[in-house]
């Protein structure tokens, strides 16, 4: 594996991108620029931090979380490929796919227009995704630091087969207290109850958390917000390539059964995430590619 020293001195860029031994020794990008700072593990291609300028950090990773290879980072903006939710058919497989629990490489780092700040990393099949999954492919992932917080994640269909895939941007947002979040903008959609029998239901005006609540809104492409007056902010999660919109908080038990995750900790976090699942799998033919866009920003509440 490619060391810190050999990334900065190849990818570093003076006063924005630094990179570090991070927690369990696995490399992270640190960024820094006039919007904001963020850190993004080489583990996962995983953003594990961000705070915009003059704001609390906006993105939440657990202080029980494991850092180790294999091991998915608890928190953060883990990438879920090829796909969400537990396997379909093999259990014994890792839940939410391979993509969080590699080591990625990093393809380029620069500064864009609107003095954003970003890098790109990279990951293709192996034997090792091949045990778990029989597609050849390449991956990018770009993590893009400006006015708003973007990730892009680029699935490219390198063999001569089609494969159907579902994967998210499973964002785990920072806010006051779970008692006092809502979500707008997901009124009236058919979701999937995960923790009502996977029931099909339909969202009766904006989302309240009263205990475990585990949703996958379908056939949605529009932005959603959270509402956080506890922190005076609003959290816009715009979105593209996705007709899937996943809601998740784990509460008492579920925290308490999770060993990466403190018990009561989940009061103070929240996952929106830009994915396709359940009816919205996505099909890409040979040679063709996905991009799976989300665009994280806030605003007063
Ligand atoms: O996105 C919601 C969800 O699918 C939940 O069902 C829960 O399993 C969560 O993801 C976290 O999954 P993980 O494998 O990271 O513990």
């Amino acid at each position: 594996m490619i060391s810190v020293d050999q990334l900065n001195q190849q990818f570093g860029i003076a006063n924005q991108i630094t990179f570090k031994a991070g927690p369990g020794d696995l490399p992270v990008a640190e960024i820094a620029n006039r919007y904001a700072t963020a850190a993004v593990s080489l583990h996962g291609a995983q953003v594990i931090g961000y705070q915009p300028r003059g704001q609390v950090p906006l993105i939440w990773v657990s202080n029980f979380s494991d850092y180790r290879q294999g091991k998915a980072i608890r928190g953060g903006i883990p990438l879920c490929w090829p796909w969400f939710g537990p396997h379909p058919t093999d259990s014994s497989k890792p839940a939410h796919g391979l993509a969080r629990i590699t080591m990625w490489e990093v393809l380029s780092t620069g500064v864009m227009a609107e003095a954003r700040t970003e890098i790109r990393f990279g990951l293709r099949d192996d034997d090792a995704s091949r045990a778990l999954w029989p597609h050849p492919f390449v991956l990018e992932t770009v993590v893009s630091v400006g006015p708003d917080l973007r990730v892009e994640l680029i699935a490219r269909n390198t063999g001569d087969q089609s494969f159907t895939c579902g994967a998210a941007l499973h964002t785990y947002f920072a806010i006051s207290d779970i008692d006092h979040v809502s979500i707008h903008g997901l009124e009236n959609l058919t979701y999937i109850d995960k923790v009502d029998g996977d029931q099909r239901k339909t969202q009766q005006g904006p989302i309240t958390f009263t205990g475990e609540t585990d949703r996958i809104y379908l056939d949605i492409d529009d932005d959603c917000l959270i509402y956080d007056p506890g922190l005076r902010r609003r959290i816009r999660v715009a979105k593209a390539g996705s007709r899937t919109t996943v809601v998740w908080n784990p509460w008492i038990d579920k925290a308490q059964h999770m060993g990466d995750f403190g018990d009561d900790e989940y009061r103070t976090m929240l996952c929106v995430e830009t994915a396709n699942a359940a009816d919205d799998l996505i099909t890409i033919p040979p040679g063709g590619e996905h991009y799976l866009v989300t665009a994280i920003s806030t605003g007063p509440a």
